[in-house]
């Protein structure tokens, strides 16, 4: 197998580093890349080179946006030409199923192109009811360095709802990726710069949250941190951020709860539940971790869905059948496994799953199955916090009211779904929800226009669609005081 080796990219080029981190596969075990441990001098030097693109304003940051467009636009073709080798990459560092790392890229390339054609215009407002003598412009400006700081789940999405929103808006930036999956970030860097975009728009330093993370959000020269990851670590950035009243945005963690009302569609249903607990292995922040359902279609509906789940197969990253992969590393399986364990002891049923699989070629791997507990109640710890693998927790109601409840009885609010064929019914609920994104008869389908981000504990601000790339941008106001009003011609009355 071929090791990928990456250095830190900076201003344009590959910048050379002695420490490395090693990421090996968590599906098989086996060296993958080698990423650099940055230290302060490479955070410095990335900070300066994002620093000198967006002061000098013939480079990134005041140009055309046509221009920027244009770049973010030759970019995109590059992307889509490298999508089997990226999806590749995605798919052995993260460890899951190539099909699904292949839609993954597909979708971040769909997000770029969405987000370059923000850059032809990106709105202002012109206030003229202010007397004749005054104008008023409302204008807004590219915020600055952003500091952007991803995770492991999802490499390329996570990073494509803020970066080319981001450069749309004639930011430039430094990425820190997550440690164990950093390889999808460096190469889209480098084909930013085949697209013609210029050097020190976008820099990458590789390494640890605790180092490089750390460094990125405490720079007085970084305007903005842009964070998808834990609660905890997003707290832990919004508290340093605000000692220099930094702005960030903020893209946490969620416990999305599944409506499934008696007159459902039950197959459709049936589908978007299973999607939605085992897509990518479970790690992901709008996962369907809840199933509520009606009692009067429960016992069905639940004996459906784990004939369902059975069929689920498991697999290596290269796989082309598999549904599902690996946990990102052992330490996270074995968190998932005491959740599954947590279930068990606080008194749900486990109807299906439950261990670690290592049957079929998986053993070096860290697999576990599709698990579904029923009769779980709100004060289960799997009902409240996020598992972030292929867990689900059932609970059953009777009333409209109490599915509201239950679903909003969590400290997160990033997505819900609601299933019905009842549009009045569907519509209440979706109001009522207290989170960022509601799925209608259908889960985790979405279109680039549409922001995302969190109620509560899931985060601040939005990515995606218009305001994803307003976010990126400051507000300015211009009084103009305008000159004399002209003389009025001498007025002649004709005799
Ligand atoms: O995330 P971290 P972890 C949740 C999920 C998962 C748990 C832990 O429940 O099980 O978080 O995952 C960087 N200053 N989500 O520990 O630590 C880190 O290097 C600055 C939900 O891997 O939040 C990485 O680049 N940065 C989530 C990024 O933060 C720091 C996706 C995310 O890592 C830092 C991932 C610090 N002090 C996990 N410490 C989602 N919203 O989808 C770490 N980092």
């Amino acid at each position: 197998m071929n090791v990928r080796e990456y250095e830190n990219w900076i201003d344009g080029g590959w910048a050379k580093t002695d420490r490395k981190v090693e990421r090996k596969s968590p599906a098989h075990g086996e060296l993958l890349a080698r990423f650099a441990q940055s230290d302060e001098n490479a955070v410095n030097a990335a900070i300066e080179a994002a620093r000198r693109a967006f002061d000098d304003r013939s480079i990134w940051s005041a140009i055309p946006g046509a221009e920027r467009a244009k770049a973010l636009g030759r970019w995109v073709d590059l992307l889509i030409r490298e999508i089997d080798r990226l999806a590749l990459i995605e798919a052995e560092e993260v460890g899951k199923p190539i099909r699904f790392a292949k839609a993954e890229v597909e979708w971040s390339i769909e997000l770029a192109r969405y987000a370059a054609a923000l850059a032809w215009q990106i709105p202002g407002d012109l206030v003229s009811n202010i007397g004749d003598a005054n104008l008023g412009l409302v204008t807004r400006e590219p915020r600055g360095v952003i500091g952007m700081i991803t995770p492991w789940n999802f490499p390329l999405v996570t990073l494509f709802q803020k970066l080319p929103f981001a450069l749309a808006a004639g930011c430039t930036v430094v990425i820190k990726p997550s440690e164990l999956t950093s390889g999808s970030t460096l190469e889209v860097a480098r084909l930013a710069k085949d697209a013609g975009i210029p050097d020190g728009v976008i820099n990458v330093v590789t390494g640890s949250g605790r180092t490089v993370g750390e460094m990125l959000t405490g720079h007085r020269k970084v305007d903005m941190i842009s964070f998808t990851g834990s609660t905890a670590v997003g707290i832990r950035i919004a508290q340093r951020a605000a000692e220099q009243v930094k702005r960030v945005g903020l893209e946490l963690g969620g416990k999305a709860a599944n409506i499934v009302f008696a007159d459902a569609d039950i197959d459709a249903a049936l589908d978007g539940i299973l999607l939605g607990y085992v897509l990518n292995q479970g790690e992901e922040c709008v996962q369907g971790t809840r199933l509520l359902v009606e009692d009067s279609v429960a016992d069905s509906f639940l004996e459906k869905l784990v004939e369902r789940s059975k069929n689920i197969r498991l697999g290596l990253p290269t796989d082309e059948k598999a549904d599902v992969g690996a946990l990102i590393h052992e330490k996270h399986m074995e968190q998932v496994l005491s959740y599954i364990q947590s279930g068990i002891d606080e008194g749900a049923t486990l109807l299906l799953g439950g261990n670690r699989v290592t049957e079929n070629g998986l053993g070096k791997g860290f697999y576990v199955a599709p698990t579904i507990f029923s009769d779980v109640t709100p004060e289960m710890t799997i009902f409240r916090e996020e598992i972030f693998g292929p867990v689900l927790a059932v609970t059953r109601f009777t009333s409209v009211d109490q599915a509201i409840a239950l679903a909003n009885d969590t400290n997160y609010g990033l997505g819900n779904g609601v299933w019905t064929k009842d549009i009045d019914k569907a519509i209440r609920v979706s109001r009522e929800l207290r989170s960022g994104t509601v799925y209608v008869n259908t889960f985790l389908e979405t279109a680039v226009q549409l922001p995302f981000g969190g109620f509560k504990e899931s985060g601040i601000g939005r990515e995606n669609g218009l305001d994803g790339l307003l976010e990126f941008t400051e507000v300015k106001s211009t009084f103009i005081k305008l000159g004399q009003r002209p003389h009025a011609l001498p007025h002649t009355v004709a005799n």
